[in-house]
């Protein structure tokens, strides 16, 4: 482990640094949660290294992150709200007065104040969680509709263009550097089979169907703190991607990360499949808080979103694994595969399902008045 120490002193915590260890299950940057002795009581921080591999450009990342916190914070105080360093990110500056620190190494750090009491959950265990996780990217959706000022800085370009993950999928069993393509004959083909969907919302976009807004873009549900005791979507985190998008990409993940109860890389594909009613909570919770901003094409989309932004990320991963495990952060062999495996299942899942999630999304897109969560406990 690096020098946590020695990072820590470049950034305006006040206290005294006991102690850090690496934190979450994240797939991207390093993350470290922090003791100091402050005041006489314990608190902690997060200090966090940006992977510059995925990000290129960090300084534009973080500007799009002071925007964004600072608009969601202003929010928050001029509504009266008593928390507002816990229901949105709230950044510490470096002593530098930066938004960040770089070292001597060429490593882009920075600090957050650790939401507590609340946590981040890797697979739902109840309908009432996967409610209350959509709600709040929803409403975080909604609350950044009016940010003001330039354009966003597309972070990554081209993130969600699902055509361009396709063509880089092509690119790597072309290239096939590991000699790896053999291992995933039946995987290759299911991608292959289902090149005919990936255009469908970029068309809908260029046709003006379906508008840009302000995305977070990694929906996923360990991307939301749930508070320890109502469940309740406190704060959305990781604002890496936050940027231009389109609110479908937003609901495709969540439906990805939050029907399934089993893990993203789970072995056992009889344990995989969207669980209807974790689909129907994600559905109402979402349309809950941003439900009235949405356009009738956008409701109409949310179940193919949902297989489509699935099928986009079982390629990515597919297309990792074939050029060596370099993007996302692996602990075993052959884990992109099963993750991989684990989106192709519930791809297919959705297809088969495909009525039943239109009735759930028509039934929840007539209503589109705020239901309340208790509905979901
Ligand atoms: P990655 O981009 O690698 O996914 P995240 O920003 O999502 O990194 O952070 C990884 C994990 O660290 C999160 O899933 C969450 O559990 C935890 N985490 C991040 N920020 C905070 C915070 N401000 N307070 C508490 N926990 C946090
Ligand atoms: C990554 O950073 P994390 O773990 O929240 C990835 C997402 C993928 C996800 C798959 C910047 O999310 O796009 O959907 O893994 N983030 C980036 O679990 O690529
Ligand atoms: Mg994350």
């Amino acid at each position: 482990m690096c020098d946590l120490k020695m990072i820590a002193e470049r950034f305006d915590v006040r206290g005294d640094f006991l102690s850090a260890e690496p934190y979450g299950s994240g797939h991207i940057n390093d993350t470290y949660a922090a003791w100091y002795r402050q005041g006489g009581r314990l608190v902690r921080y997060i200090h966090q290294r940006i992977n510059h591999a995925v990000f290129k450009d960090p300084d534009s990342l973080m500007d799009n992150i002071v925007r964004t916190t600072r608009h969601l914070q202003h929010k928050l105080r001029t509504s009266g709200d008593p928390e507002t360093t816990r229901k949105a990110l709230a950044l510490v500056p470096a002593i530098d007065g930066n938004s960040c620190y770089r070292d001597e190494k060429g490593n882009t750090w920075r600090t957050y104040i650790f939401i507590e009491n609340a946590r981040t959950l890797d697979q739902v265990l109840n309908v009432k969680q996967a409610y209350e996780a959509a709600r709040a990217f929803g409403r975080f959706q909604k609350e950044l509709r009016d940010l003001s000022g330039r354009r966003l800085v597309e972070t990554i370009p081209n993130f969600h263009n699902t055509r361009a993950r396709f063509n880089a999928l092509i690119s790597a069993i072309e290239a096939d550097a590991f000699n790896r393509a053999c291992n995933i004959k039946q995987e290759i083909e299911f991608a292959f089979q289902r090149e005919g969907i990936v255009d469908t919302l970029i068309k809908l976009q260029q046709g003006g169907q379906i508008p840009e807004i302000v995305t977070h873009n990694d929906t996923k549900l360990n991307n939301v703190m749930l508070d320890d005791e109502t469940s309740e979507g406190i704060c959305v985190i990781d604002l890496d991607t936050v940027m231009p998008g389109l609110s479908l990409y937003d609901f495709g993940d969540m439906a990805r990360t939050m029907t399934s109860t089993a893990p993203e890389d789970e072995r056992d594909l009889s344990r995989v499949h969207p669980r209807m009613d974790m689909f129907e909570a994600i559905t109402r919770g979402y349309l809950s808080s941003v439900g009235d901003l949405l356009t009738k094409t956008e409701i109409e989309q949310m179940p193919f979103a949902a297989r489509l932004i699935t099928f986009e990320i079982g390629i990515r991963f597919l297309t990792d694994y074939l050029e060596g495990d370099i993007y996302f952060k692996t602990h075993r062999d052959c884990q992109n595969v099963d993750r991989t495996r684990v989106q192709f299942k519930l791809v297919q899942s959705f297809e088969e399902r495909e009525d039943v999630v239109t009735k759930i999304v028509a039934a929840a897109g007539q209503q589109r008045d705020p239901v309340s969560s208790e509905n979901w406990g």
